[in-house]
């Protein structure tokens, strides 16, 4: 039975990666006065890797001009993030990022509905509070039973820590939640986790199928990025998933 949406955020909640870090972490470069600039392409390539510190420092493991030791791009990333979220929260607290279509109705209907939610993503906290508070307003907390981000784990995705710490702090099974993701990265953490999952594609991965190298067995379906989202489908999805036996993951995938 359906107990608890767990939903990702970045590309899952709203086109953050585009539209929002990546314009913000071109601004912290400006700041800090280097000629650097991530173009749309660029950032889809680097998106691979989670965390923007952790794709900070990969972009400047191939950047000429990037500080040569390693401590030094250490604290030049940690410079950068920190800039780049600064500007994100601004960007966003501006109006510049709206929710995906459907999700702010489905967060209420599911708040309605008695059904438990939690927030399962790489970003920091701080980008959460911002994206959150702004399209949901200051008490957004009130949805979500627990809010795991970037700093509660050792391993972010695709490392399924941050679904395992999640479900951990429900008290549910793996089975009892449904993962709402966007990503490639996102989906191998929620099937790491043995989390049935929906994926919506974003603008950065227009997939129509489940990445092919999740672990055998795992659950999953695409909901595709223009299908009409609303509750009944996420409910309706997660009892296809859970229904039968590994059987009915094989023929959805
Ligand atoms: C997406 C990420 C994050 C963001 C940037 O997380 O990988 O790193 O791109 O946020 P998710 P930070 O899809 O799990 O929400 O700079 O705070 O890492
Ligand atoms: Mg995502």
């Amino acid at each position: 039975m359906l107990r608890a949406l767990l939903w990702d955020v970045d590309g899952t909640v709203a086109e953050t990666e585009r539209d929002g870090h990546r314009v913000a972490f071109n601004e912290a470069f400006e700041l800090a006065g280097l000629p650097w600039h991530w173009d749309v392409a660029h950032y889809g390539r680097l998106l691979e890797i989670t965390g923007g510190r952790e794709r900070l420092l990969a972009d400047m493991a191939e950047r000429v001009g990037a500080p040569l030791r390693p401590e030094d791009r250490e604290a030049l990333a940690r410079h950068l993030h920190g800039l780049k979220n600064e500007g994100y929260a601004r960007l966003v607290n501006a109006g510049g990022i709206a929710a995906r279509p459907g999700v702010l109705e489905v967060m209420a209907a599911a708040r309605a509905a008695g059904l438990r939610q939690a927030i399962v993503t790489t970003t920091s906290r701080s980008n959460v509070q911002a994206l959150l508070g702004k399209l949901l307003g200051p008490q957004w907390q009130d949805s979500f039973e627990a809010v795991c981000c970037g700093e509660d784990t050792q391993r972010k995705k695709p490392d399924p820590e941050v679904y395992l710490l999640a479900l951990r702090r429900l008290g549910l099974a793996a089975q009892e939640a449904l993962a709402i993701e966007d990503s490639a990265p996102g989906a191998r953490a929620a099937a790491g986790a043995a989390v049935p999952l929906l994926l919506r594609p974003s603008v950065y991965f227009p997939a129509r199928q489940l990445p092919p190298d999740l672990p055998a067995g795992s659950l999953g379906m695409v909901c595709p990025a223009d299908a009409p989202f609303d509750l009944a489908l996420l409910q309706h999805s997660h009892a296809r998933l859970t229904a039968g036996s590994d059987q009915t993951a094989g023929a959805l995938r």
